[in-house]
């Protein structure tokens, strides 16, 4: 099998093969664009993990080698987009009583050419060999198989507290700025780079999770919390003279968000994880990582209001002025206003907002929450002072934030924008009620970039720049630059940077992706991510000229994604 797929037109390549496939709506009806694809179709942690095969008697048989094959097969390449267990997500459901009825050839079909609706030609492509088409074509009619649960006792195997609280400095022990360091994620060495924001020297790299995913502030700034794919946190403690790990915890076999309690009486207190496998969250003492309180999300979907068995959770923020986690439930597309205060008497507030919620950030004034439901084209407002929906404002074709860009738009006042991986589109949302009253919750204007594949979108309140990547964009000249917008002329067009050249890095993919601020908002960093083996970097850029200010250039920058500057994540600062 060839270790990375092209990514080829499918569409054209299966309108024959299509024409012959009987009864087969039940791929095309919505179009999954192909940077949609691409950002799903990662390898899951849940790939190394030993599931129970059952038998079933009307599938076509398979050998315990083969199921096991297939098993790594799917995890690696399908789980992201089709679940777990295979429920559908971005991809269809392949539960048996769909599949068995398609049967193995046309099943075979659908794997080796791919679909009009955005089904990857895993067969044509040359990910897949013919012998492991047909694998793959027999195994999505077995049962799912189930990973493991992970409750509190696992959870406390893997917890071990480095340096207690006792044995940590009581001040500051090293002469960093530490507010204005930069968590960077690197992504293949399960790893992340602290970078000093003043001098660019890398202080420290830390060893963390499995393809580490974000990193968050502790409400004081003092801690970092670090998640990654396989739920592992570690927990950093930028007071000592070298920053490095004190505590660390796996919640779960797969995860992508973490968060802590921001309210000021609960500052560093508690910490919280969401995870993708099992589907739960878990809320953690947060200066020792010690698990309190898990709580299962596993329910009923809105809208048809049908039973799910893998709700993921997904993006959580912290209330800055309540003591209160919103956590978003991906699959049940409901999102719980967690009221932190007593944990055995938790008090939790169910919005039914849509499907599939992903990620998002504040607006402005820390009042509203506002989330992109990515698979509906929608962006759900959370008024976190009356606790319930304030809107759901149809946008593009699936919104990402990243947590999004608050600024003020000349002709409409206050905003909150968002870009999307499935158009070239900036959606830019009212989210002043009091005072402009006729645009809050609507799109007020769609400024057009460069294309689709975009992932996030940056402003600062210092600056009057919207940075725009788009690195997954199948055109590389797109995918390598970045556009950038000047809010106080939103009507100018957009100027282009071509941050992969000025990396200088040579060939490579140099995806350039997620702009992030240093604490003063003067100037904007930019990862420029290639494979592992080939060299990335971090380029930085005069927000006020838009020009080249320096590059970070290391061994250790191996494909380096997300950028958490200390001060902004802990003041949510986009
Ligand atoms: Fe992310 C945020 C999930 C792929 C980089 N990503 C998030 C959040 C979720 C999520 C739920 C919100 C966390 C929060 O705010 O609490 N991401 C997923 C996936 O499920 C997905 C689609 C597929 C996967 O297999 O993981 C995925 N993400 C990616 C990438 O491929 C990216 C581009 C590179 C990487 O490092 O893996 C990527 N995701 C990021 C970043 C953020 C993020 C940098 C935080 C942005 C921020 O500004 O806060």
């Amino acid at each position: 099998m060839k270790a990375r797929m092209k990514w080829l037109p499918v569409a054209a390549v299966v309108a024959g093969v299509f024409a012959a496939v009987p009864s087969a709506g039940w791929a095309v009806d919505k179009k999954v664009t192909e940077p949609e694809i691409r950002y799903q179709a990662g390898s899951s942690p849940l790939v190394g993990q030993e599931m129970h095969q059952n038998i079933n008697p009307k599938a076509p048989p398979m050998t315990k080698a083969e199921f096991d094959k297939a098993r790594q097969i799917y995890f690696e390449r399908c789980a992201g987009c089709h679940g777990v267990l295979r429920k559908g997500a971005t991809g269809k459901p392949l539960t048996p009583d769909i599949t068995l009825e398609r049967g193995t050839e046309i099943l075979k079909t659908f794997i080796k050419y791919g679909s009009p609706a955005g089904m990857p030609n895993w067969g044509t492509s040359g990910d897949l060999t013919d012998d492991e088409v047909d694998l793959m074509a027999r195994y999505v009619q077995q049962e799912p198989p189930t990973p493991p649960e992970f409750g509190m006792a696992q959870m406390k195997d893997t917890w071990k507290v480095i340096v207690p609280p006792e044995k940590r400095p009581k001040k500051k022990m090293n002469d960093w700025d530490i507010s204005n360091i930069f968590s960077v994620t690197l992504r293949d060495t399960g790893e992340i780079a602290l970078i000093d924001g003043a001098s660019k020297k890398i202080i420290n790299v830390v060893k963390t999770g499995y393809a580490v995913h974000i990193s968050r502030t502790s409400g004081s700034g003092r801690y970092l919390y670090v998640i990654g794919r396989d739920a592992k946190i570690n927990l950093i403690d930028l007071w000592m003279e070298t920053p490095d790990n004190v505590a660390e915890i796996r919640v779960g076999l797969e995860a992508r968000s973490v968060e802590t309690s921001k309210d000021k009486k609960y500052q560093d207190q508690l910490a919280i994880a969401g995870s993708y496998w099992p589907p739960q969250y878990t809320i953690m003492k947060g200066d020792t990582l010690e698990p309190l309180k898990i709580v299962g999300t596993r329910g009923m979907t809105v809208g048809t209001q049908e039973f799910h068995p893998e709700p993921r959770v997904a993006s959580i923020v912290g209330a800055h002025d309540k003591p209160q986690f919103i956590v978003n439930v991906k699959e049940t597309g409901k999102i719980l206003l967690v009221d932190y205060r007593d944990l055995k008497n938790l008090k939790t507030t169910e919005i039914e907002a849509a499907r599939f919620l992903h990620d998002g950030g504040w607006d402005a004034s820390k009042r509203y929450f506002l989330v992109a439901a990515n698979e509906s084209n929608k962006i759900a407002v959370v008024d976190s002072k009356e606790d319930k929906l304030a809107a759901l404002v149809d946008v593009g074709r699936i919104p990402h934030p990243g947590r999004g860009a608050n600024f003020v738009d000349p002709k409409h006042g206050p905003v909150w924008a968002t870009g999307h991986l499935g158009d070239e589109t900036i959606a830019l949302i009212g989210t002043d009620p009091a005072k402009h009253s006729k645009n809050a919750w609507k799109v007020v204007r769609s400024l057009k970039a460069q294309g689709g594949g975009n992932l996030f979108i940056k402003t600062h309140p210092k600056s009057s720049n919207l940075w725009v990547d788009t690195p997954l964009n199948p055109d590389p000249k797109i995918a390598q630059s970045v556009a950038v917008f000047d809010i106080k002329n939103l009507d100018k067009p957009f100027q282009v940077l071509p941050i992969g050249e000025w990396a200088g890095v040579g060939d490579g993919a140099k995806r350039i992706t997620q702009p992030e601020y240093n604490k003063a908002g003067d100037e904007v960093w930019f990862s420029v991510w290639s494979a592992k083996n080939q060299e990335s970097a971090i380029v930085i850029v005069d927000d006020k000229t838009r020009k080249l200010k320096a590059v970070i250039k290391d061994p250790r920058i191996v494909t380096p994604t997300g950028k958490f500057n200390i001060y902004n994540t802990q003041h949510d600062v986009y």
